[in-house]
């Protein structure tokens, strides 16, 4: 069964970093996606988060 939690994160992220290694702590298991924060963000992605940035963090039971 896939992940419930995706991660948004980017290269070079230390805000997304910090998120992944939280989440490793917690023993969730989670997907990335990989945003390439140097090209202006897709419609899709902001519709996850409006303001364009990472990390961001999609529950599939809260969002769906
Ligand atoms: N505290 C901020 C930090 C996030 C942040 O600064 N992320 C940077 C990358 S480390 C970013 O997304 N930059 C892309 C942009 O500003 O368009 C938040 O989570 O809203």
């Amino acid at each position: 069964m896939a992940p419930k939690i995706t991660l948004y994160t980017a290269h070079h992220c230390p805000y997304a970093h910090r998120t992944q290694i939280a989440l490793r702590e917690l023993g969730l298991e989670f997907a990335t996606v990989l945003i390439d924060i140097m090209i202006p963000r897709t419609h899709e992605y902001l519709t996850i988060n409006p303001g364009g940035m990472v990390p961001a963090l999609t529950d599939r039971l809260r969002t769906s």
